[in-house]
Protein backbone atom coordinates (compact mmCIF):
# COMPACT_ATOMS: atom_id res chain seq x y z
CA UNK A 1 0.00 0.00 0.00
CA UNK A 2 1.54 3.27 -1.44
CA UNK A 3 0.16 6.96 0.71
CA UNK A 4 -1.40 8.53 -0.82
CA UNK A 5 -4.14 5.92 -1.92
CA UNK A 6 -5.13 5.96 -5.32
CA UNK A 7 -9.12 5.94 -5.28
CA UNK A 8 -9.02 7.77 -8.75
CA UNK A 9 -11.60 5.18 -9.90
CA UNK A 10 -13.56 4.92 -6.89
CA UNK A 11 -14.33 8.24 -7.07
CA UNK A 12 -15.72 8.05 -10.69
CA UNK A 13 -17.72 5.01 -10.06
CA UNK A 14 -19.33 6.66 -6.99
CA UNK A 15 -19.94 10.13 -8.58
CA UNK A 16 -21.72 8.48 -10.87
CA UNK A 17 -23.74 6.47 -8.66
CA UNK A 18 -24.84 9.28 -6.50
CA UNK A 19 -26.68 10.44 -10.15
CA UNK A 20 -28.62 7.02 -10.09
CA UNK A 21 -28.85 5.65 -6.61
CA UNK A 22 -30.16 7.47 -3.41
CA UNK A 23 -26.56 8.65 -1.68
CA UNK A 24 -25.10 6.42 -4.30
CA UNK A 25 -25.49 2.98 -2.78
CA UNK A 26 -28.05 -0.06 -1.73
CA UNK A 27 -27.74 0.52 1.64
CA UNK A 28 -27.11 3.49 3.94
CA UNK A 29 -23.90 2.73 5.90
CA UNK A 30 -21.60 1.64 2.77
CA UNK A 31 -21.80 5.55 1.57
CA UNK A 32 -19.08 6.50 4.39
CA UNK A 33 -21.59 9.53 5.61
CA UNK A 34 -20.39 8.23 9.26
CA UNK A 35 -16.68 8.56 8.95
CA UNK A 36 -16.76 11.25 5.71
CA UNK A 37 -14.47 10.24 2.65
CA UNK A 38 -14.41 8.42 -0.32
CA UNK A 39 -16.06 5.50 -0.24
CA UNK A 40 -14.61 2.25 -1.58
CA UNK A 41 -15.92 0.83 -4.77
CA UNK A 42 -15.23 -2.92 -4.63
CA UNK A 43 -13.87 -5.13 -7.61
CA UNK A 44 -13.63 -8.64 -5.98
CA UNK A 45 -13.42 -10.57 -2.89
CA UNK A 46 -11.51 -13.51 -1.58
CA UNK A 47 -10.83 -15.03 1.79
CA UNK A 48 -10.05 -12.40 4.22
CA UNK A 49 -8.84 -9.39 1.50
CA UNK A 50 -11.01 -7.11 -0.73
CA UNK A 51 -9.60 -5.37 -3.73
CA UNK A 52 -11.23 -1.98 -5.00
CA UNK A 53 -11.52 -1.02 -8.63
CA UNK A 54 -8.19 1.00 -8.25
CA UNK A 55 -6.22 -2.33 -7.46
CA UNK A 56 -5.71 -1.27 -3.96
CA UNK A 57 -5.90 -4.65 -1.52
CA UNK A 58 -7.23 -4.44 1.84
CA UNK A 59 -7.32 -7.11 5.00
CA UNK A 60 -11.37 -6.95 5.45
CA UNK A 61 -13.14 -6.81 8.68
CA UNK A 62 -16.64 -6.41 7.69
CA UNK A 63 -17.45 -9.52 5.68
CA UNK A 64 -20.01 -7.98 4.20
CA UNK A 65 -21.89 -7.46 7.26
CA UNK A 66 -21.70 -11.27 8.48
CA UNK A 67 -22.00 -13.52 5.77
CA UNK A 68 -18.06 -13.99 5.18
CA UNK A 69 -17.58 -16.09 8.34
CA UNK A 70 -15.54 -18.80 5.89
CA UNK A 71 -13.85 -16.21 3.96
CA UNK A 72 -15.13 -14.27 0.83
CA UNK A 73 -15.77 -16.43 -2.13
CA UNK A 74 -14.85 -19.66 -0.77
CA UNK A 75 -13.69 -22.25 -3.12
CA UNK A 76 -16.43 -25.14 -1.42
CA UNK A 77 -19.40 -22.52 -1.39
CA UNK A 78 -18.55 -21.13 -5.16
CA UNK A 79 -18.12 -24.95 -6.29
CA UNK A 80 -21.59 -25.55 -4.80
CA UNK A 81 -23.12 -22.81 -5.84
CA UNK A 82 -22.16 -23.57 -9.87
CA UNK A 83 -23.07 -26.97 -9.40
CA UNK A 84 -26.68 -25.72 -8.48
CA UNK A 85 -26.94 -23.45 -11.03
CA UNK A 86 -26.78 -25.82 -13.32
CA UNK A 87 -30.33 -27.02 -11.93
CA UNK A 88 -31.76 -23.19 -12.11
CA UNK A 89 -31.65 -20.68 -10.13
CA UNK A 90 -35.26 -20.32 -8.91
CA UNK A 91 -37.91 -22.77 -8.27
CA UNK A 92 -40.80 -21.26 -6.43
CA UNK A 93 -41.76 -24.73 -5.24
CA UNK A 94 -40.72 -26.71 -2.50
CA UNK A 95 -37.31 -28.32 -3.00
CA UNK A 96 -35.06 -30.86 -0.74
CA UNK A 97 -32.19 -27.93 -0.14
CA UNK A 98 -34.94 -26.51 1.95
CA UNK A 99 -35.53 -29.52 4.13
CA UNK A 100 -31.38 -29.57 4.84
CA UNK A 101 -31.13 -26.51 5.75
CA UNK A 102 -33.72 -26.64 7.82
CA UNK A 103 -32.42 -29.84 9.86
CA UNK A 104 -28.77 -28.02 10.40
CA UNK A 105 -30.43 -25.01 11.85
CA UNK A 106 -32.80 -26.57 14.35
CA UNK A 107 -29.98 -29.05 15.31
CA UNK A 108 -27.96 -26.20 16.16
CA UNK A 109 -30.24 -23.39 17.62
CA UNK A 110 -31.55 -24.34 20.83
CA UNK A 111 -34.91 -22.63 20.19
CA UNK A 112 -36.05 -23.62 17.00
CA UNK A 113 -37.72 -26.75 16.38
CA UNK A 114 -39.65 -25.05 13.14
CA UNK A 115 -37.80 -22.55 10.91
CA UNK A 116 -39.35 -20.64 7.92
CA UNK A 117 -37.10 -18.95 4.98
CA UNK A 118 -36.91 -15.31 4.01
CA UNK A 119 -35.07 -13.27 2.29
CA UNK A 120 -33.46 -10.83 4.63
CA UNK A 121 -32.93 -9.95 8.50
CA UNK A 122 -35.42 -7.42 7.58
CA UNK A 123 -37.87 -9.71 6.64
CA UNK A 124 -37.07 -12.27 9.66
CA UNK A 125 -37.82 -9.50 12.01
CA UNK A 126 -40.98 -7.99 10.62
CA UNK A 127 -42.24 -11.66 10.24
CA UNK A 128 -41.51 -12.33 13.74
CA UNK A 129 -43.29 -9.28 15.00
CA UNK A 130 -46.41 -10.37 13.22
CA UNK A 131 -46.42 -13.86 14.92
CA UNK A 132 -45.32 -12.43 18.33
CA UNK A 133 -48.51 -10.45 18.02
CA UNK A 134 -50.60 -13.32 16.36
CA UNK A 135 -49.82 -15.41 19.34
CA UNK A 136 -50.19 -13.37 22.34
CA UNK A 137 -53.00 -11.35 20.90
CA UNK A 138 -50.86 -8.51 22.17
CA UNK A 139 -49.62 -5.48 20.44
CA UNK A 140 -47.17 -3.85 22.22
CA UNK A 141 -43.24 -4.71 21.65
CA UNK A 142 -40.28 -3.53 23.76
CA UNK A 143 -36.81 -2.85 22.05
CA UNK A 144 -33.51 -1.52 23.19
CA UNK A 145 -32.45 2.16 22.60
CA UNK A 146 -29.55 1.37 20.13
CA UNK A 147 -30.71 -2.14 18.95
CA UNK A 148 -31.29 -2.55 14.78
CA UNK A 149 -33.76 -5.34 13.58
CA UNK A 150 -34.09 -4.06 10.04
CA UNK A 151 -35.98 -1.01 8.27
CA UNK A 152 -39.30 -1.97 9.68
CA UNK A 153 -41.64 0.68 10.92
CA UNK A 154 -42.23 -0.19 13.83
CA UNK A 155 -38.55 -1.02 14.37
CA UNK A 156 -37.11 2.74 13.81
CA UNK A 157 -37.61 3.71 16.78
CA UNK A 158 -33.87 4.83 18.45
CA UNK A 159 -32.55 1.98 16.33
CA UNK A 160 -28.76 1.23 15.81
CA UNK A 161 -26.58 0.53 12.55
CA UNK A 162 -27.60 2.72 10.22
CA UNK A 163 -30.38 5.00 11.21
CA UNK A 164 -27.81 5.45 14.67
CA UNK A 165 -25.30 6.83 12.10
CA UNK A 166 -27.48 9.21 9.95
CA UNK A 167 -28.72 10.41 13.20
CA UNK A 168 -32.33 9.36 12.41
CA UNK A 169 -33.80 7.93 15.28
CA UNK A 170 -36.98 8.03 13.89
CA UNK A 171 -37.11 8.10 9.87
CA UNK A 172 -39.49 10.30 8.49
CA UNK A 173 -42.19 8.43 6.99
CA UNK A 174 -42.84 6.04 9.70
CA UNK A 175 -46.65 6.36 10.97
CA UNK A 176 -46.75 7.47 14.15
CA UNK A 177 -49.81 4.89 14.70
CA UNK A 178 -47.07 1.95 13.86
CA UNK A 179 -44.23 3.23 16.65
CA UNK A 180 -46.53 3.96 19.39
CA UNK A 181 -46.69 0.05 20.56
CA UNK A 182 -43.40 -0.15 20.24
CA UNK A 183 -41.49 0.71 23.86
CA UNK A 184 -38.00 1.17 24.08
CA UNK A 185 -35.56 0.75 27.04
CA UNK A 186 -31.88 1.08 27.68
CA UNK A 187 -29.75 -2.02 26.67
CA UNK A 188 -28.51 -3.89 29.68
CA UNK A 189 -31.23 -1.82 31.95
CA UNK A 190 -33.82 -5.13 33.66
CA UNK A 191 -35.45 -2.56 35.88
CA UNK A 192 -36.26 0.07 32.92
CA UNK A 193 -37.68 -3.36 31.80
CA UNK A 194 -39.59 -4.53 34.37
CA UNK A 195 -41.51 -0.72 34.91
CA UNK A 196 -42.60 -1.36 31.00
CA UNK A 197 -44.26 -4.31 32.33
CA UNK A 198 -45.91 -2.42 34.95
CA UNK A 199 -47.04 0.42 33.07
CA UNK A 200 -48.14 -2.22 30.67
CA UNK A 201 -49.90 -5.14 31.92
CA UNK A 202 -51.08 -8.02 29.28
CA UNK A 203 -50.54 -5.73 26.49
CA UNK A 204 -47.00 -6.68 25.60
CA UNK A 205 -46.67 -9.01 23.00
CA UNK A 206 -43.10 -9.66 23.61
CA UNK A 207 -39.30 -8.32 24.28
CA UNK A 208 -36.66 -8.19 21.21
CA UNK A 209 -33.27 -7.82 21.25
CA UNK A 210 -29.55 -8.22 19.59
CA UNK A 211 -28.41 -10.84 22.34
CA UNK A 212 -24.72 -9.11 21.89
CA UNK A 213 -25.28 -5.96 20.17
CA UNK A 214 -23.61 -5.18 16.66
CA UNK A 215 -25.58 -2.05 15.84
CA UNK A 216 -24.70 0.14 17.91
CA UNK A 217 -21.17 -0.95 18.20
CA UNK A 218 -20.19 -3.94 19.90
CA UNK A 219 -22.00 -4.33 23.18
CA UNK A 220 -22.00 -7.21 25.08
CA UNK A 221 -25.03 -8.19 27.57
CA UNK A 222 -24.35 -7.88 31.37
CA UNK A 223 -24.47 -10.92 33.29
CA UNK A 224 -27.57 -11.93 34.52
CA UNK A 225 -29.53 -9.79 31.58
CA UNK A 226 -30.70 -12.11 29.30
CA UNK A 227 -31.23 -14.35 32.04
CA UNK A 228 -33.24 -11.66 34.03
CA UNK A 229 -35.20 -11.03 30.14
CA UNK A 230 -36.16 -14.69 30.54
CA UNK A 231 -38.06 -14.41 34.01
CA UNK A 232 -39.66 -11.36 33.43
CA UNK A 233 -41.39 -12.18 29.76
CA UNK A 234 -42.00 -15.74 31.44
CA UNK A 235 -43.24 -13.77 34.26
CA UNK A 236 -45.83 -11.23 32.47
CA UNK A 237 -46.76 -13.83 29.49
CA UNK A 238 -44.75 -12.22 27.06
CA UNK A 239 -42.55 -14.11 24.44
CA UNK A 240 -38.79 -13.53 24.34
CA UNK A 241 -36.98 -13.18 20.69
CA UNK A 242 -33.13 -13.22 19.94
CA UNK A 243 -32.37 -10.83 16.96
CA UNK A 244 -29.40 -13.45 15.88
CA UNK A 245 -29.34 -11.83 12.52
CA UNK A 246 -25.90 -10.83 12.98
CA UNK A 247 -24.50 -13.39 16.01
CA UNK A 248 -25.94 -16.51 14.54
CA UNK A 249 -23.94 -19.22 13.82
CA UNK A 250 -21.44 -16.53 14.80
CA UNK A 251 -20.51 -16.27 18.14
CA UNK A 252 -21.09 -19.97 18.51
CA UNK A 253 -22.63 -22.75 15.92
CA UNK A 254 -25.83 -22.42 18.14
CA UNK A 255 -25.56 -18.36 18.21
CA UNK A 256 -25.32 -16.60 21.60
CA UNK A 257 -28.67 -18.84 23.02
CA UNK A 258 -26.39 -21.39 22.76
CA UNK A 259 -23.37 -20.05 24.16
CA UNK A 260 -24.97 -18.27 27.35
CA UNK A 261 -27.18 -21.33 27.98
CA UNK A 262 -30.45 -18.96 27.59
CA UNK A 263 -33.05 -20.42 25.36
CA UNK A 264 -35.62 -17.76 23.93
CA UNK A 265 -39.44 -18.56 22.14
CA UNK A 266 -38.21 -17.32 18.69
CA UNK A 267 -35.17 -16.49 16.71
CA UNK A 268 -34.46 -14.69 14.13
CA UNK A 269 -31.20 -15.43 11.68
CA UNK A 270 -30.25 -13.91 8.55
CA UNK A 271 -25.95 -13.26 6.99
CA UNK A 272 -24.19 -16.54 7.64
CA UNK A 273 -26.87 -18.78 6.81
CA UNK A 274 -26.84 -17.49 3.24
CA UNK A 275 -23.28 -17.99 2.89
CA UNK A 276 -23.50 -14.24 1.13
CA UNK A 277 -26.76 -14.82 -0.83
CA UNK A 278 -30.09 -13.29 -0.02
CA UNK A 279 -31.67 -14.97 2.90
CA UNK A 280 -32.95 -14.21 6.26
CA UNK A 281 -34.54 -17.15 8.95
CA UNK A 282 -36.99 -16.99 11.56
CA UNK A 283 -37.78 -20.00 13.75
CA UNK A 284 -38.76 -20.99 17.26
CA UNK A 285 -41.24 -23.35 19.32
CA UNK A 286 -43.70 -25.67 17.32
CA UNK A 287 -46.19 -24.46 18.99
CA UNK A 288 -46.10 -21.03 17.95
CA UNK A 289 -44.33 -21.70 14.67
CA UNK A 290 -47.23 -23.45 13.68
CA UNK A 291 -49.48 -20.67 13.73
CA UNK A 292 -47.80 -19.07 9.99
CA UNK A 293 -49.84 -20.01 7.18
CA UNK A 294 -50.53 -21.82 5.20
CA UNK A 295 -50.18 -24.12 9.05
CA UNK A 296 -51.94 -21.67 10.64
CA UNK A 297 -53.53 -17.95 9.50
CA UNK A 298 -50.37 -15.83 10.30
CA UNK A 299 -49.83 -14.43 6.74
CA UNK A 300 -46.08 -14.39 5.55
CA UNK A 301 -44.84 -15.22 1.88
CA UNK A 302 -42.00 -14.76 -0.18
CA UNK A 303 -41.33 -15.45 -4.26
CA UNK A 304 -37.68 -16.20 -3.57
CA UNK A 305 -37.70 -17.65 -0.03
CA UNK A 306 -35.86 -20.86 0.07
CA UNK A 307 -34.04 -20.51 -2.80
CA UNK A 308 -31.94 -23.33 -4.24
CA UNK A 309 -29.35 -21.06 -4.54
CA UNK A 310 -28.83 -19.41 -0.84
CA UNK A 311 -30.05 -22.95 0.77
CA UNK A 312 -26.78 -24.35 -1.13
CA UNK A 313 -24.50 -21.52 0.05
CA UNK A 314 -25.90 -21.61 3.40
CA UNK A 315 -25.86 -25.20 3.87
CA UNK A 316 -22.10 -25.36 2.46
CA UNK A 317 -21.51 -22.65 4.39
CA UNK A 318 -23.19 -24.34 7.87
CA UNK A 319 -21.15 -27.60 6.96
CA UNK A 320 -17.78 -25.51 7.02
CA UNK A 321 -18.73 -24.11 10.35
CA UNK A 322 -19.89 -27.59 12.21
CA UNK A 323 -15.62 -28.54 11.88
CA UNK A 324 -13.58 -29.03 14.97
CA UNK A 325 -12.08 -25.98 16.17
CA UNK A 326 -14.10 -23.27 14.19
CA UNK A 327 -14.82 -21.13 16.74
CA UNK A 328 -12.12 -21.55 18.99
CA UNK A 329 -9.59 -20.40 15.73
CA UNK A 330 -12.23 -17.38 15.53
CA UNK A 331 -11.66 -16.45 19.46
CA UNK A 332 -7.78 -16.91 18.91
CA UNK A 333 -7.34 -14.63 16.08
CA UNK A 334 -10.43 -12.16 17.32
CA UNK A 335 -9.01 -12.02 20.69
CA UNK A 336 -5.49 -11.03 19.77
CA UNK A 337 -6.82 -8.55 17.45
CA UNK A 338 -9.16 -6.84 20.17
CA UNK A 339 -6.86 -6.89 22.74
CA UNK A 340 -3.94 -5.95 20.60
CA UNK A 341 -5.80 -2.66 19.80
CA UNK A 342 -6.88 -1.99 23.20
CA UNK A 343 -3.15 -1.98 23.94
CA UNK A 344 -1.86 0.12 21.57
CA UNK A 345 -4.91 2.29 22.24
CA UNK A 346 -3.11 2.59 26.27
CA UNK A 347 0.33 2.94 25.00
CA UNK A 348 -0.54 5.30 22.29
CA UNK A 349 -2.49 7.55 25.02
CA UNK A 350 -6.04 7.17 23.62
CA UNK A 351 -9.09 6.41 26.06
CA UNK A 352 -10.46 3.08 24.12
CA UNK A 353 -12.61 0.05 25.41
CA UNK A 354 -14.25 -2.54 23.87
CA UNK A 355 -13.68 -6.16 23.61
CA UNK A 356 -14.83 -9.46 21.46
CA UNK A 357 -16.68 -12.65 21.57
CA UNK A 358 -15.64 -15.63 18.77
CA UNK A 359 -15.22 -13.75 15.79
CA UNK A 360 -17.15 -10.43 16.31
CA UNK A 361 -15.35 -7.04 18.01
CA UNK A 362 -15.45 -4.05 18.36
CA UNK A 363 -13.81 -0.66 19.50
CA UNK A 364 -14.81 2.48 20.87
CA UNK A 365 -12.46 5.97 21.48
CA UNK A 366 -14.03 6.16 24.80
CA UNK A 367 -13.06 5.44 28.56
CA UNK A 368 -15.84 3.57 28.55
CA UNK A 369 -17.27 0.90 30.16
CA UNK A 370 -20.04 0.94 27.66
CA UNK A 371 -23.18 -0.61 28.64
CA UNK A 372 -25.36 0.99 26.66
CA UNK A 373 -26.39 2.95 23.51
CA UNK A 374 -25.94 6.28 25.45
CA UNK A 375 -22.52 5.22 26.42
CA UNK A 376 -21.65 4.41 23.16
CA UNK A 377 -22.78 8.08 21.59
CA UNK A 378 -20.12 9.38 24.58
CA UNK A 379 -17.19 8.06 22.18
CA UNK A 380 -14.94 10.50 20.10
CA UNK A 381 -16.77 10.02 16.72
CA UNK A 382 -14.16 12.43 15.19
CA UNK A 383 -11.04 10.69 16.31
CA UNK A 384 -13.07 7.21 14.74
CA UNK A 385 -13.25 9.05 11.97
CA UNK A 386 -9.75 9.76 11.86
CA UNK A 387 -8.67 6.23 12.75
CA UNK A 388 -11.20 4.79 9.80
CA UNK A 389 -9.29 6.42 7.30
CA UNK A 390 -5.97 6.44 8.36
CA UNK A 391 -6.42 1.96 9.00
CA UNK A 392 -8.35 2.52 5.14
CA UNK A 393 -5.27 4.76 3.71
CA UNK A 394 -2.99 1.12 5.17
CA UNK A 395 -5.16 -1.46 3.60
CA UNK A 396 -7.00 -1.95 6.96
CA UNK A 397 -10.81 -1.62 5.90
CA UNK A 398 -12.92 -1.65 8.56
CA UNK A 399 -17.03 -0.55 9.39
CA UNK A 400 -16.83 2.48 8.40
CA UNK A 401 -19.39 3.59 11.58
CA UNK A 402 -18.78 3.55 15.13
CA UNK A 403 -22.16 2.10 15.62
CA UNK A 404 -21.08 -0.99 14.23
CA UNK A 405 -18.86 -4.48 15.13
CA UNK A 406 -16.55 -6.18 12.91
CA UNK A 407 -16.15 -9.53 11.89
CA UNK A 408 -12.91 -11.68 11.66
CA UNK A 409 -13.37 -15.38 9.46
CA UNK A 410 -11.32 -18.07 9.31
CA UNK A 411 -9.19 -16.98 6.47
CA UNK A 412 -7.54 -14.30 8.54
CA UNK A 413 -4.04 -15.10 10.18
CA UNK A 414 -2.12 -14.51 12.57
CA UNK A 415 0.16 -12.62 9.83
CA UNK A 416 -3.12 -10.36 9.05
CA UNK A 417 -3.98 -9.75 12.61
CA UNK A 418 0.00 -8.84 13.29
CA UNK A 419 -0.35 -6.48 9.63
CA UNK A 420 -3.37 -5.32 11.30
CA UNK A 421 -1.66 -3.90 14.47
CA UNK A 422 1.36 -3.15 12.93
CA UNK A 423 -1.12 -0.39 11.02
CA UNK A 424 -2.71 0.07 14.06
CA UNK A 425 0.07 1.48 15.92
CA UNK A 426 1.20 3.51 13.21
CA UNK A 427 -1.97 5.52 12.51
CA UNK A 428 -2.80 5.32 16.39
CA UNK A 429 0.21 7.18 17.29
CA UNK A 430 -0.74 10.16 14.80
CA UNK A 431 -4.08 10.47 15.41
P1 LIG B 1 -30.93 -7.15 6.58
O1 LIG B 1 -32.33 -6.73 6.21
O2 LIG B 1 -29.92 -6.03 6.35
O3 LIG B 1 -30.51 -8.47 5.92
O4 LIG B 1 -30.90 -7.48 8.14
C1 LIG B 1 -31.35 -6.51 9.05
C2 LIG B 1 -30.75 -6.78 10.41
C3 LIG B 1 -31.54 -7.32 11.40
N1 LIG B 1 -31.05 -7.60 12.63
C4 LIG B 1 -29.74 -7.38 12.92
C5 LIG B 1 -29.22 -7.71 14.28
C6 LIG B 1 -28.87 -6.84 11.94
O5 LIG B 1 -27.58 -6.61 12.24
C7 LIG B 1 -29.38 -6.53 10.66
C8 LIG B 1 -28.52 -5.92 9.56
N2 LIG B 1 -27.21 -5.55 9.94
C9 LIG B 1 -26.62 -4.45 9.22
C10 LIG B 1 -25.25 -4.22 9.83
N3 LIG B 1 -25.32 -3.37 10.94
C11 LIG B 1 -26.56 -4.69 7.76
C12 LIG B 1 -25.68 -3.72 7.00
C13 LIG B 1 -26.50 -2.72 6.23
O6 LIG B 1 -27.54 -2.24 6.75
O7 LIG B 1 -26.07 -2.43 5.08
Amino acid sequence: MTLPLITTKSEEIFAAAQKIMPGGVNSPVRAFKSVGGQPIVFDRVQGAYAWDVDGNQYIDYVGSWGPAICGHAHPEVINALKEALEKGTSFGAPCLLENILAEMVIDAVPSVEMVRFVNSGTEACLSVLRLMRAFTGREKLIKFEGCYHGHGDMFLVKAGSGVATLGLPDSPGVPKAVTIPTLTAPYNDLEAVKQLFKENPNEIAGVILEPIVGNAGFIPPDGGFLEGLRLLTRENGALLVFDEVMTGFRIAYGGVQEKFGVTPDLTTLGKVIGGGLPVGAYGGRRDIMSMVAPAGPMYQAGTLSGNPLAMTAGIKTLELLQKPGTYEYLDKITKKLSNGLLQIAKETGHAACGGQISGMFGLFFTSGPVHNYEDAKKSDLAKFSRFHRGMLERGIYLAPSQFEAGFTSLAHTDEDIDQTLAVAREVMSSL
